[in-house]
């Protein structure tokens, strides 16, 4: 099956250069939107200063790895150094202060699995979810970022990829489809295996960048702007590349074995990272390595059930890229 059915690619496939490029600018969110965020981010940095002097506040998520659409919400995090705090009570005590700076819709999710306080901003419009010392998710969010500076053409393929999973409704973790910061992942990787390639492996670099999270070391080269020029011997466009991307995960991949690892810049074996068989509720049907929490498989909430329509789907992408007319509005059609 992989074989035959590993197409080369069309011959017109630069048509489609530009009506992508159409896609891509329709889904980057405006400077006026950026702003209201950084309004809103500087009125809870105020707030949270004067209950917690030492807290640090930083945005994580697409908000601030700039693979955000318009009009997402938020995703902050109060990162406070003290061995000794409760979660639950900071969240409520939390919740108390935003509601009495006449933020609305505030609710402290206590019991969630990452404890969350969520909340809207009347002024702004933008609704916002606070969680409390989740420092991993801050440090691959500057991870992605860093990633998207090096090549443009980074962003462009995860807007596409991202905005084809929304429309086809293979971007819901609860139905065991992945993640945005998954695809945005498997976005990297691809380009990392590009050849030549279009990105580099930062992690592999000598690093310029080190945190330690709970036990874990993240460190990476983050001088990213010395790297502007890395993926110029790479001609590769955006048709191209998702083309190239859809091909790759319908008829490419090897799901039975294979793990890919934007960590490593390579692609890994499920035996060496002991992924072969179910443990719990984590099935490894289709595994995508944490480039730092590398026990953690963000494929673990695909199920045998979602995987099949996961499979469908880049199939079917894959067979609009090769021969539909319009490739640029048929891969986005409703589910
Ligand atoms: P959307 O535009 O909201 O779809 P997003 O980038 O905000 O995309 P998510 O809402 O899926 O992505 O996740 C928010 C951030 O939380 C992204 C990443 O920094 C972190 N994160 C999400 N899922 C995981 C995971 N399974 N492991 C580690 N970090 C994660
Ligand atoms: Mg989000």
């Amino acid at each position: 099956r992989m074989a035959n059915k590993y197409m080369a690619c069309r011959n017109d496939i630069h048509r489609y250069d530009a009506p992508f490029m159409a896609v891509y600018k329709s889904l980057i969110p405006a400077e006026e939107e950026l702003e209201k965020q950084r309004q809103l981010m500087a009125q809870l940095e105020n707030l949270v200063a004067k209950e917690w002097p030492h807290a640090k506040l930083y945005l994580y998520g697409s908000c601030a790895n700039s693979f955000g659409f318009p009009k997402s919400d938020i995703d902050v995090c109060l990162a406070i150094e003290d061995d000794d705090i409760n979660k639950s009570e900071m969240l409520l005590k939390l919740a108390d202060i935003l509601q009495s700076d006449n933020l609305q819709n505030v609710q402290a999710l206590t019991r969630a699995r990452v404890p969350i306080v969520k909340l809207m901003d009347p002024v702004t419009g933008i609704s916002c979810d606070i969680c409390i010392n989740n420092v991993l998710a801050v440090v691959n969010t500057k991870l992605l970022r860093d990633y998207a500076r090096i090549d443009a053409r980074l962003r462009q393929l995860a807007f596409i990829v991202k905005h084809w999973a929304k429309s086809r409704r293979v971007n819901e973790t609860y139905q065991g489809t992945l993640s945005s910061y998954a695809y945005v992942l498997m976005c990297i990787h691809y380009l990392q295996l590009r050849r030549p390639p279009i990105l580099p492996c930062l992690q592999e670099m000598d690093p310029t960048y080190s945190v330690r999270v709970n036990n874990i070391r993240c460190v990476y080269f983050d001088n990213v702007e010395r790297l502007s020029n890395f993926g110029s011997n790479n001609r590769e466009t955006i048709a191209e590349l998702v083309w190239g991307f859809f091909n790759y995960w319908a008829y490419a991949h090897d799901y039975s074995n294979t793990v890919v690892s934007v960590r490593t810049g390579s692609i890994l074996g499920k035996r060496e990272k002991d992924w072969t068989r179910r443990v719990g509720n984590d099935r490894h049907l289709i595994c995508i390595e944490d480039p730092f929490e590398t026990s953690h498989d963000l494929g673990r909430v695909v199920d045998k059930f979602s995987i099949r329509v996961l499979r469908e789907e880049f199939e079917r992408a894959a067979k609009i890229m090769h021969q539909d007319p319009n490739p640029s509005a048929k891969l986005f059609e409703p589910y």
